[in-house]
């Protein structure tokens, strides 16, 4: 073991951070080489059948990666999948010693990254700046490290903690909408209600300038409400899928017939709700990493309550909206038998008038 310095993990974790929301189902990895006191070369993943962050910045520091240090935000894979091992590039590139942020949670992985590098002889520590490290890209450690995918929850409301206005129309202004479009670019899938869908008719893309990506769509319907013609189908599918989860038997039908379109079919609860826990299980079976999940009321509630929640944004916008038709931000328990939930190590954060709260909830993902 050696003691690497926190400094060039940090650059390689700004590196990686260039690669966010573009990488699934890959990681978005950064690394850093360092040779004399100095970063000599930079490299981050770009997405699948790019090189990994390792192989860019052993190429950008060409013969100086000879005797160097090699800082990576993940354990290097000893695999081959679309790209070759990054340990043999390691090896071969004559490295002296590698730092790893955490190991990569990958069951392919795991471990035999590290262990493959020892066994040649290079030192690897692992664990500096390990929670940092996961979190640039938390979906790709909870889906691999809990078997489902990672869950932020998101809200808007008044100070009076409503979430429809008397009039209608938007609670937040321009700066903070642009900020819910780039953590909804971070996720794989938007999920939200089949009421929210049906008073709000929202689309659900990622609209950002000089940006697009396509995110599945899917939409809790319990009641069997959708008809195929509100305006979140007519985009589709430039836009990504839409995943409507639906009791059998649902009083509406015709979902079905576009090929972008699938409905999943799941028995309620005892509480006449879709199964939170299945929910997220059918989605992590089909390959979703991480979810931004704008939800409010009951929905909300009970993603809180089911502990299935990693990182929680509420949108605060100052505004009173006094009595309203829609819920309150959250109606139910927050936790299982009743009782608050403390939002550890909260960051506030201006986004023009408006405020966000941010949080990991302490049951999310922990270092290695
Ligand atoms: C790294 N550095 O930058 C990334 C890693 O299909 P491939 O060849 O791109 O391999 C994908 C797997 O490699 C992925 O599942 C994960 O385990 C690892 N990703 N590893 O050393 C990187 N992106
Ligand atoms: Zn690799």
């Amino acid at each position: 073991m050696w003691t690497p310095d926190p400094t060039f993990m940090q650059a390689a974790i700004e590196e990686a951070l260039k690669g966010a929301g573009r990488t699934h189902p890959n990681p978005s990895v950064g690394a850093a080489v360092v040779s004399g006191g100095r970063i000599v070369g930079l490299g981050f993943h770009e997405g699948p059948g790019h090189p990994h962050a390792e192989v860019a910045a052993l190429r950008q520091a060409g013969e100086r990666s000879r005797g160097a240090d090699l800082y990576v935000t993940l354990e290097p894979c000893c695999t081959t999948g679309r790209t070759g091992p990054c340990t043999a590039a390691v090896i071969a590139a004559g490295v002296a010693r590698v730092a790893a942020a955490t190991l990569d949670p990958n069951p392919n992985v795991d471990g035999a990254g590290v262990r493959e590098l020892q066994a040649a002889g290079i030192p690897v520590a692992v664990g500096c700046l390990a929670k940092e490290g996961i979190g640039v890209d938390p979906a790709y450690h909870t889906f691999y490290r809990k078997g489902r995918p990672h869950v932020h929850l998101k809200w808007a409301q008044t100070l009076d903690g409503r979430v429809v206005l008397p009039g209608g129309g938007y609670i937040t202004g321009p700066e903070a909408r642009l900020k819910v479009h780039m953590e909804r670019y971070l996720a794989d899938a938007i999920l939200v209600s089949g009421t929210t869908v049906a008073a709000d008719d929202p689309r659900l893309t990622v609209r950002l300038p000089g940006v697009s990506k396509a995110l599945t769509r899917v939409v809790l319907d319990n009641r069997g409400l959708l008809t195929g013609r509100e305006g979140l189908f007519a985009t589709a599918p430039e836009h990504g899928p839409v995943w409507v989860f639906r009791p059998p038997g649902s009083p509406t039908d015709g979902l079905g017939s576009r090929p972008e379109v699938s409905v999943i079919e799941m028995p309620l609860d005892s509480d006449g709700r879709l199964p939170l826990a299945e929910v997220l299980h059918a989605l992590h079976e089909r390959g979703i990493m991480g979810v931004y999940a704008e939800a409010v009321g009951r929905l909300a509630s009970a993603f809180l309550r089911e502990g299935l929640v990693d990182r929680v944004s509420v949108y605060l916008a100052p505004l009173l909206a006094g009595t309203t038709p829609g819920p309150a931000a959250l109606e139910g328990h927050v936790r299982p038998g009743g009782g608050a939930r403390v939002l550890g190590q909260p960051r506030w954060e201006r986004a023009g008038a408006d405020w966000v709260v941010a949080a990991d909830l302490e049951d999310s993902c922990s270092p290695d």
